[in-house]
């Protein structure tokens, strides 16, 4: 099974419970897109499990943006990777001894999209073409890709693209519940990510407590609560 998840910052242990709950193991392949970090308190805990995991792949968010973004700038003054991945570690209180700069590169180095046969998985959005595509993602900026704020609207459909799944604003705030939300392409039930157009499935950790994921194969979700 394909499972996708973001925006978990720092909720190591629900992420743990909700592995635990949808079974995640041999087979299985897990998508994040991006924030893992910040927010809660155990962020560099996640990130580390996370990126240690042979069956995951991960994405940058806009979190994971601009502390690469505050690395590679104190690398740069300091001509010292060690001196800047230890000024990370003011920004992680109670973790300050899990940022190191084997962490602090391997952040650097996330992509910012990820694509498969039915899906292209970006933190928040992608850019649209006039007539209502979607643009390769290839061709647009990172801050694009991780700070977008047109994608989420329901308004937006794009035609002809695989299914967009992305994250990065509370579903609360489009849907009105702290659920994962699904646009089909017709008004038959969804019975895989293809026949979607988007899935949105940041349900605000931070805000309400209920960690969601989404499983492409059969476009069920499973939550847990805090
Ligand atoms: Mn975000």
């Amino acid at each position: 099974m394909i499972y996708c998840i973001s925006d978990i910052h720092g909720e190591y242990e629900l992420f743990c419970r909700l592995l635990d709950k949808v079974r995640f193991g041999g087979g299985d392949t897990l998508f994040v897109l991006g924030d893992m970090i910040d927010k809660g308190t155990q962020s560099l805990r996640l990130a580390r499990a996370v990126l240690s995991m042979p069956d995951a792949a991960v994405i940058a968010g806009n979190h994971e943006y601009d502390l690469v973004k505050i690395y590679r700038a104190r690398a740069d003054e300091y001509g010292d990777a060690e001196a800047a991945a230890d000024t990370l570690r003011a920004y992680f209180p109670g973790e300050e001894k899990l940022m190191d700069v084997g962490l602090a590169e391997r952040l650097a180095a996330l992509p910012y999209f990820l694509r498969t046969k039915d899906m292209l998985c970006v933190h928040a959005g992608v850019p649209l073409s006039a007539d209502g595509g979607i643009l390769p993602p290839e061709r647009a900026s990172r801050e694009q890709l991780v700070y977008d704020r047109v994608f989420k609207e329901p308004s937006v459909r794009p035609k002809d693209s695989p299914c967009v799944v992305f994250g990065h604003t509370p579903t609360r705030y489009i849907g009105g519940r702290d659920g994962v939300l699904l646009y089909p392409r017709s008004s038959v039930p969804p019975r895989s990510v293809r026949d979607l157009v988007k899935a949105h499935i940041d349900t605000g950790v931070t805000l309400g407590g209920v960690l969601g994921i989404f499983r492409a194969d059969d476009c069920r979700a499973f939550y847990v609560h805090s």
